[in-house]
């Protein structure tokens, strides 16, 4: 066949589309775009040494393209079904979230690219959550909930098409990549006619505002995109300026000088006019905007110690006392590159530099990187984190559920189920991350 494209250039006019589409739907996001790009020239205007550093860790160019989504299923084919989608633009589902413990009944994976080069290109990630329907506790209410599904296909049947014309092909032309990108699109676009009637719609959101949310809308439409920022702290103190209004605190770990995994905040969920089945009309609460900062990607042993001071530390009412006693609970963690390396709490991809280079024959297979970071023959850079955290995304699930707090049960966590739902198994992300710095300390001749 004629020349195909690659799953790398597809995911870019994917997350490219779909940035227009959610700016078109939701203007206040193409206001959300204007203030992270606002804060991040005067971040980098300003930190020169940031500037160098990301330039050298080609992290500059993936700065603008960087984003990730979110959407929520109901059907185990519907994930299915998105799963083959994903791999289309390179994106492999990474890693099993259980929601259910903080009260939200879904589980979920994360759509990405893993090899070095597609992340490098570009990163999007979609973060999708699948209903888990058994959490209705009432009986006639949770079959009507599968019957509605039952009777919806998210997908065109010219997407289906196109993607069994890829399986055949083993690739798209550039025609075809064009055509599938705008079917794909399709699944993801805001409905304001719900496929039920009033009465359904409430009761459902009765149980649950998400499952209102996935049950009754015609598409799983993409219900925040979010950008990446370098200074996450500044973005929430100008969300107000710019007509926002935030979530009261920013979710995970606190500023610092090596920034860790991921910090989230998010503008609150707009409330949107609806019609429903049979003419009457109402509104729904669901799609909103979020920012991200992303850090180091952190080890099984940097993990654990993150996840028991984050428990430690709990949640504040503000983010100004909140952000303050994170400071405080956090000064158990180490806070420089070197500390991070020496106790194996963070993954660094390593490079060769070009004195390095001329040394090649002096490193073996075996040594300690660290004597040639300090001989500035080997560079360490951390390798940014480029999941998402269980917590956190339950607490930005939360705060655009309204103001309620609803919750629910816990269910168990039913990673099986998931994977079963699926077809497939996710991947392991700290496996993902060692094998990357694997593969650079390889390419460096220590191993
Ligand atoms: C997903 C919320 C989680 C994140 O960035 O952690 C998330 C949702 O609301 O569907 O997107
Ligand atoms: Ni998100």
């Amino acid at each position: 066949m004629a020349h195909t494209l690659s799953a790398d250039d597809i995911r870019e006019e994917f997350s490219q589309a779909m940035s227009a589409m959610y700016q078109q739907e939701v203007p206040q996001y193409g206001t959300l775009l204007a203030l992270v790009a606002d804060v991040n020239l005067a971040v980098l205007e300003n930190n020169t040494r940031l500037y160098e550093q990301l330039a050298n860790a080609d992290e500059l160019a993936r700065l603008n393209v960087e984003r990730h989504g979110a959407i929520r299923v109901g059907t185990a084919q519907e994930l299915a079904t998105l799963c083959r989608m994903f791999a289309i633009m390179g994106m492999l589902p990474v890693g099993y979230y259980d929601l259910s413990v903080a009260g939200v009944p879904v589980h979920s994976t994360a759509f990405r690219p893993v090899e070095d080069a597609a992340l490098q290109r570009n990163p999007f990630r979609i973060f999708t959550s699948l209903l888990r329907l058994e959490l209705i506790d009432d009986p006639a209410l949770r079959q009507k909930a599968a019957q509605i599904l039952a009777q919806r296909d998210i997908f065109t049947p010219r997407c289906r098409a196109l993607m069994d014309l890829h399986d055949e092909q083993g690739g798209f032309t550039a025609s075809q990549a064009q055509a599938f990108v705008r079917e794909a699109l399709e699944t993801f676009r805001w409905h304001r006619h719900t496929t039920v009637d009033k009465e359904t719609y409430q009761a459902l959101h009765q149980q649950h505002r998400l499952i209102a949310d996935v049950v009754c809308f015609p598409g799983c439409h993409i219900n925040h995109l979010t950008p990446r920022t370098l200074d996450i702290d500044r973005a929430q103190e100008l969300m107000s300026d710019y007509g926002m209004e935030p979530k009261a605190v920013i979710e995970g770990p606190p500023r610092r000088s090596v920034p860790l995994l991921l910090r989230q905040t998010s503008f609150k969920a707009l409330e949107e006019p609806v019609q429903f089945a049979g003419e009457s009309s109402g509104t729904h609460t669901a799609r909103f905007g979020e920012i991200e900062q992303r850090g180091i990607a952190l080890t099984p042993k940097g993990r654990a110690l993150y996840d028991k001071l984050l428990s430690e530390a709990g949640v504040g009412k503000d983010n100004l006392s909140h952000q303050q006693h994170l400071q405080e609970v956090f000064k158990a963690f180490p806070d420089s590159e070197f500390l991070l390396r020496q106790q194996g709490l963070a993954w660094f991809r390593y490079r060769l530099t070009p004195t390095g280079d001329a040394h090649r024959q002096a490193i073996h297979p075996g040594d300690d990187p660290q004597p040639f970071i300090e001989r500035g023959w080997i560079i360490a850079q951390p390798i940014t984190y480029e999941d998402f955290l269980p917590v956190s995304a339950a607490g930005i699930f939360q705060s655009n559920l309204g103001g309620d707090g609803q919750t629910r049960a816990h269910g168990n966590a039913s990673r099986d189920a998931f994977e079963a739902a699926l077809g497939r198994q996710v991947l392991d992300e700290f496996s993902l991350y060692e094998e990357a710095s694997l593969r650079s300390k390889r390419r460096c001749g220590l191993l």
